[in-house]
């Protein structure tokens, strides 16, 4: 066996106006909480900085800029590395990236690795953009990540992460089954992501009523057909007008959930996971090597 506390440490809603401060204090309380609980990972939301910004129509490129990080750490999120360093916790972050490359300003959606020493040793720039680019004024709120974030350009990576194989996603991310399986090929053990998923989506409807059991369907399929743990983590609450979706899970490789959060606040949820349990359907039902028939998948890459 080869056991690993994963601890999820769900957020409740962040005011537009709450300081980063703030912010980081809650997030400080949380790993200090799963320390306290034996975590020795803990995984907190995407954009779990800021309010979710991409809610709002925003023309003025300084006031989206400024939900953006332009240094991690920084001088306001060092209090969270220092806090990991101390513990030996690590830990995953959601963010809004501002990066600049090859002389080109960049937003991202962004999440990275630290491990117990408080070092970032892995980054992952979300893929999959929900929402539109287009103003809808005459809606309650809207969901502008494909405005206000470019496409992640690094692809799904896999890191040697505290005795196992990590590896990343966000939010919409985890809808797509090639999310998992890109990651299940490179080796993945455990697949962590965080999500701001509102409860409405006023211009489709039409599933709703399905976005908690949505939520779970797709990261307990995922965790199964790739023999793999699935941490999701949300921001969850009422965040400035929009309901955001709880239902924080561990999911074991069984697709079991082995840990769910209570609330739909600021929250520790814990599993005791054995990452050797990835081996027993890898070695069988889903033996990659063995029954994958890839001459019949090229459309999935066209
Ligand atoms: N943040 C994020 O990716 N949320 C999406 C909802 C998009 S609704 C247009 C999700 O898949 O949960």
């Amino acid at each position: 066996a080869r056991f690993l506390n994963i601890a999820g440490a769900q957020l409740g809603g962040i005011a537009r106006n709450e300081s980063r401060q703030s912010v980081v204090s809650r997030l400080v309380a949380l790993l200090r909480e799963a320390h306290g609980r034996g975590a020795e990972v803990v995984v907190f939301p995407e954009l779990a900085l800021t309010t979710f910004f991409p809610r709002w129509w925003m023309e003025d490129q300084a006031e989206i800029d400024g939900f953006f990080e332009k240094e991690m750490p920084s001088a306001t999120t060092q209090p969270l590395f220092d806090a990991a360093k101390a513990l030996g916790v690590g830990f995953y972050l959601g963010y809004a990236e501002l990066a600049v490359q090859a002389g080109k300003t960049r937003h991202y959606n962004t999440a990275i690795l630290v491990d117990r020493k408080g070092e970032i040793i892995g980054k992952y720039r979300k893929v999959h953009l929900p929402g539109h680019a287009d103003h809808r004024p005459h809606m309650p709120y809207q969901h502008l990540e494909k405005l206000y974030f470019d496409v992640g350009d690094i692809g799904f990576g896999t890191w040697d992460y505290a005795g196992g194989k990590f590896g990343m996603a966000i939010c919409n991310d985890r809808r797509w089954p090639e999310t998992y399986r890109v990651m299940a090929l490179k080796g993945a053990e455990v697949v962590v992501l965080g999500y701001n998923t509102p409860t409405h989506i006023p211009w489709e409807p039409v599933y709703d009523h399905l976005s908690a059991f949505h939520n779970h369907l797709v990261m307990q399929a995922a965790g199964y057909q790739n023999s793999m743990y699935v941490v999701g983590v949300a921001k969850a609450g009422m965040e400035e007008g929009s309901n955001l979706l709880a239902g924080s899970c561990i999911v074991a490789p069984s697709g079991e959930i082995i840990a769910l959060a209570q609330t739909a606040g600021d929250e520790v949820l814990i599993a005791k996971c054995d990452l050797d349990i990835c081996l027993y359907n890898r070695k069988a039902m889903f033996n990659f090597a063995e029954h994958r028939q890839v001459q019949h998948y090229a459309k999935i890459t066209e």
